[in-house]
């Protein structure tokens, strides 16, 4: 599949990785918009959150499991923001689905 992050669940593209289990990777991303800036992904492609269903949500749920850890490592003791862009009005640009975890500074109220 002609996927970017499907090759860096491949290690077809290196990536920095900051945490990776059987179903889940988390990697810094590398247009960093905030002093920590991680990916997180399911390993198996779902396009975005408009592909979550019945199905494969449990892996989403386990994103949402695996998160805090990887916000504690990363001492996020001041919080961090989780976004997910689906689709073009919201700027995804990779088609696979991925949580920002944004940190180390404070976020503005825009979601931008
Ligand atoms: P989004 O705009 O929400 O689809 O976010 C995609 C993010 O992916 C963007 O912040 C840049 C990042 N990104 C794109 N290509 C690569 C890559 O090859 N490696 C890494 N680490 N990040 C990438």
């Amino acid at each position: 599949m002609n996927c970017i992050f499907c090759k860096i669940v491949a290690g077809e593209i290196p990536s920095t990785k900051v945490y990776e289990d059987d179903t889940v990777l988390a990697f810094r991303d590398i247009q960093p918009m905030a002093p920590t800036h991680i990916l997180v992904i399911p390993k198996a492609h779902i396009p975005s959150v408009d592909g979550v269903n019945g199905e494969n949500s449990a892996v989403v749920a386990h994103i949402f499991e695996v998160i805090p850890g990887i916000a504690a490592k990363e001492k996020l003791v001041n919080g961090y923001r989780v976004v997910s862009n689906c689709g073009s009005d919201a700027g995804q640009t990779v088609p696979h689905l991925h949580f920002h975890i944004l940190g180390g500074r404070e976020m503005t109220l825009e979601m931008a």
